[in-house]
């Protein structure tokens, strides 16, 4: 018992004596590389270089200030600096590269050229957008590796969607701003993004034109299995990758959301491509961590036999993958039957909830009160949802509109705060094009260049 004792009261010195005479260059980290040591004897702390070139004087060594005397003064006595690249941290004339640094009890890391790295794993660690050290994985490898490079943080015009609302966030069954106020997405869907009738409609003129009727939000339908699609080989993978990344960059600078549509459709079940959307997602998710304005849509509609506990599978599968590489964006996740089933969904849940919602979509003259109250289920239970796909004709696209329909929907959406997405932006001979198939124009369409579907959406979007 004697002996447990003194064995206590020694660890206890031992600890205290570690506390008080820490080296003063506190982040293990910042330590790795240095060039020499730091001693100790009776007036303080100073520091010898390896190379034996003597102590150091009246100099910064990585962030400590070692006096005229040759004695540590202070640490960490910079400051953090931005300019349009990014934020680094200056202290003298030192600033730290490829390294971590320890400050307030945080931990930050600086890449080779000495800016903040923000929404990455370095190696295990993963800082967040900050630049903060949050998380830690157990292997150094990600669960795919993506092959793209990460862009820096756009910036977003005063007054846009994105400017203002910032990063969405999930509160219950709502979406939310940054700062936590409900918001509603109104969008509109580009049709395939490499077919004929609706390619040419993705430039920023257009948008600029879909964002003066109110419109907020883009969705580019990436198809997967039909012609041109992301799985085949009809069109180079290069040129689809340049077509997503142009859709993305126009929304962007109109401060614009965008909602990168996988769009499952002939293939029917998430699960037949499942090999390409793991490194599809880990790719778009990297290169786009920086980016507050972009949502992922992992599947756009399972159909036929495919079931919730197929889509549920998909998406804990994917959803991993994109939270390796993005903390908070926003994953919108199909639902059986079309995308008509979010009650399903909601009564089995994925794993990884945060900022997770369910898709509904609609088409008013096939679809009516059965699918509303899917939703309310949903919703009831708890699931959030969007509906990233709608219009006002028949379930084929095509087929006369139903405006009785359409506005039974309209209040539906505007009574539950819903977000929504119009298809399509396409001149294509189908009801559910916005554009007369006889109009050429890409852009500044006036209600003349509208068909019906056109013209009830750009009325809807600006609050009529
Ligand atoms: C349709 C297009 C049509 C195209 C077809 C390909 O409008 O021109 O030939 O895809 O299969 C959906 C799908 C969406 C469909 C749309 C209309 O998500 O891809 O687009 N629709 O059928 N779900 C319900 C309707």
């Amino acid at each position: 018992m004697k002996q447990k004792k003194r064995i206590m009261a020694w660890v206890l010195v031992l600890m205290i004596a570690f506390t008080v005479y820490q080296v003063p260059d506190v982040s293990e980290a910042a330590t790795k590389s240095v060039a020499g040591t730091w001693k100790q004897d009776s007036k303080g702390w100073y520091y010898t270089f390896k190379d034996g070139s003597g102590y150091a004087k009246d100099e910064w060594i990585r962030g400590s200030y070692v006096n005229k005397k040759g004695y540590w003064e202070k640490k960490w006595d910079g400051e953090w600096k931005s300019n349009k690249t990014g934020w680094w941290f200056q202290a003298g004339s030192w600033y730290p590269k490829n390294e971590w640094i320890q400050y307030n009890r945080k931990y930050y890391y600086f890449g080779s050229d000495g800016y903040l790295v923000t929404n990455r794993w370095i190696g295990k660690y993963y800082v967040d957008k900050d630049g903060v050290w949050t998380k830690t994985r157990s292997s150094e490898k990600p669960i795919v590796t993506p092959t793209t490079k990460q862009l820096r943080t756009p910036t977003y015009p005063a007054g846009s969607a994105v400017k203002t609302w910032g990063a969405l966030q999930v509160k219950g069954v709502d979406l939310c701003s940054a700062t936590g106020t409900k918001v509603q997405l109104k969008g509109v869907s580009t049709f395939g993004i490499i077919w004929d009738e609706g390619k040419n409609n993705i430039n920023p003129d257009a948008f600029k034109t879909l964002k003066s009727w109110g419109v907020n939000t883009i969705r580019l339908a990436v198809y997967t299995e039909e012609w041109g699609g992301y799985c085949k080989n009809d069109v180079e993978r290069s040129v689809l990758d340049q077509t997503i990344a142009n859709g993305i960059s126009y929304a962007t600078k109109l401060g614009m959301y965008v909602i990168l549509d996988w769009h499952i459709l002939n293939d029917n079940n998430p699960n037949t491509h499942i090999v390409e959307a793991k490194q599809f997602f880990a790719d778009y998710s990297y290169k786009y961590s920086n980016y507050d304005n972009v949502l992922y849509e992992i599947c756009n509609e399972p159909n036929r036999g495919t079931t919730w506990a197929d889509v549920k599978s998909y998406a804990d599968t994917i959803i991993p993958i994109i939270r390796e590489n993005d903390d908070d964006a926003v994953i919108l996740v199909g639902t059986p039957q079309w995308s008509q089933r979010p009650d399903e969904a909601a009564k089995n849940p994925v794993k990884q909830k945060k900022n997770v919602m369910y898709v509904a979509h609609f088409y008013a003259a096939t679809h009516g009160s059965d699918q509303r109250g899917y939703i309310t289920t949903a919703r009831n239970l708890g699931a959030p949802v969007f509906i990233t796909e709608c219009s006002i004709c028949s379930a084929d696209g095509g087929g006369s509109v139903n405006y009785t329909s359409a506005n039974e929907w309209k209040k539906f959406i505007n009574d539950n705060n819903l977000s929504f997405v119009e298809w399509s932006l396409s001149n294509k001979s189908e009801s559910s094009a916005m554009i007369k198939s006889d109009c050429s124009k890409h852009s500044g369409w006036t209600d003349s260049d509208l068909k019906e579907t056109g013209i009830y959406f750009k009325n809807w979007f600006g609050g009529n």
